[in-house]
């Protein structure tokens, strides 16, 4: 017997303009009280500073709410833990770095850009229509949609700061191994979406995906293994971090419905300080000084207003993955598991 498609309709249901669904039903870790049955507080009962967060544009990690969700063991959702310059600092980096070739593009099979965001600015004017094609880039392993499988020889370096950025929660939520090696950045506007999908791509299922959040906000769908389960929706906001682990790591998800912000985090002028060169251990970035310069610039108004124009319309969502086993070099490394 054919199993209910419950996903399929709850998408469906969320997708729709006309009549507009009702959001009561949307989980909101801003509103909780409204969710306490569904959603609850789990920071953990330690937590240990972290000398990186300031210069990467986080809060104190002391600051941080962390959310698990009754219905999906393995889910977690840190709430915004960016100040408003990190926020900044990393929409810029998703629009004007991590596009750029060799990076693959949405667009690649029209025109191949080596600099799609310096393309967009060519002659003076923003180029809107192609600011608004750019769909998906893929960063470190490069994700092939067709195939769904990761090869060694389509790869290209890892950015340093979100690999730094992602070991940072990676520690937090207590994944003391976890390395960066593959991420989608996802580019939405108001009428996009994203239909339901499995990510089983990597070779490494038992690593959890890191998935940050920014501009305009999302409901997201998370179900079950399969699509018979209902899934729930969950708001997310401008600096979410979603992670999916264990049970969750599998689950059918999707993004049926993008919803303006009802604040703008990224636009906070009280939480624009500018950060100063700091003692920080860092993993992967090796110019301190550059990415202290490439943090600041940005308090710059009229340097940050491109940006801001393409924020204030769209959604960026960057997901983080681990695609190799712990002790694996690459993918046509079989030894991994001999002791
Ligand atoms: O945009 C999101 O929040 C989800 C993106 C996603 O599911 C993916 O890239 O696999």
């Amino acid at each position: 017997m054919e199993s209910v498609d419950n996903f399929k309709s709850k998408f469906k249901y969320y997708k729709l303009n006309k009549p507009k669904p009702s959001l009561s039903e949307v989980i909101s870790l801003v509103n909780i009280s409204n969710h306490t049955d569904k959603a609850t507080n789990v920071n953990p009962y330690k937590v240990s500073e972290d000398s990186r967060t300031d210069l990467l544009g986080l809060r104190n990690t002391k600051e941080w709410e962390l959310y698990s969700f009754y219905s999906h063991p393995g889910l977690f959702i840190l709430k915004n833990p960016f100040t408003s310059l990190g926020q900044r600092y990393w929409i810029r980096k998703c629009l004007e770095k991590y596009p750029r070739k060799p990076n693959k593009l949405n667009i690649d099979i029209e025109v191949l850009l080596p600099d799609w965001w310096a393309e967009c600015f060519d002659n003076g004017a923003c180029n809107r229509p192609l600011q608004k094609k750019l769909r998906w880039t893929t960063l470190g392993y490069q994700h092939n949609w067709d195939t769904k499988v990761y090869t060694d020889d389509n790869r290209s370096p890892f950015p340093e700061e979100l690999a730094e950025l992602s070991d940072v929660v990676a520690q937090y939520v207590g994944y003391t191994g976890f390395r960066a090696e593959a991420a989608i950045v996802n580019y939405y506007h108001m009428d996009s979406t994203l239909s339901a999908h499995t990510d089983h791509s990597e070779v490494n299922l038992e690593a959890p995906l890191f998935s940050f959040s920014f501009g305009q906000s999302a409901i997201f769908l998370i179900g079950g293994k399969d699509k018979s389960v209902e899934p729930s929706a969950i708001l997310l906001d401008s600096g979410d971090v979603m992670i999916m682990s264990k049970e969750a790591r599998l689950c059918y998800h999707a993004v049926p419905k993008i919803l303006p912000a009802q604040t703008s985090p990224w636009a906070d002028k009280e939480d624009l300080n500018k950060i100063s060169y700091s003692d920080a251990n860092f993993k992967y970035i090796s110019d301190k000084k550059q990415l202290v310069s490439d943090m600041n610039k940005n308090i710059d108004e009229a340097v940050w207003s491109p940006f801001q124009d393409y924020i204030q319309e769209s959604r960026i969502n960057m997901n983080v993955r681990q695609v190799l086993n712990e002790r694996q070099s690459s993918l046509t490394d079989y030894h991994f598991n001999d002791t």
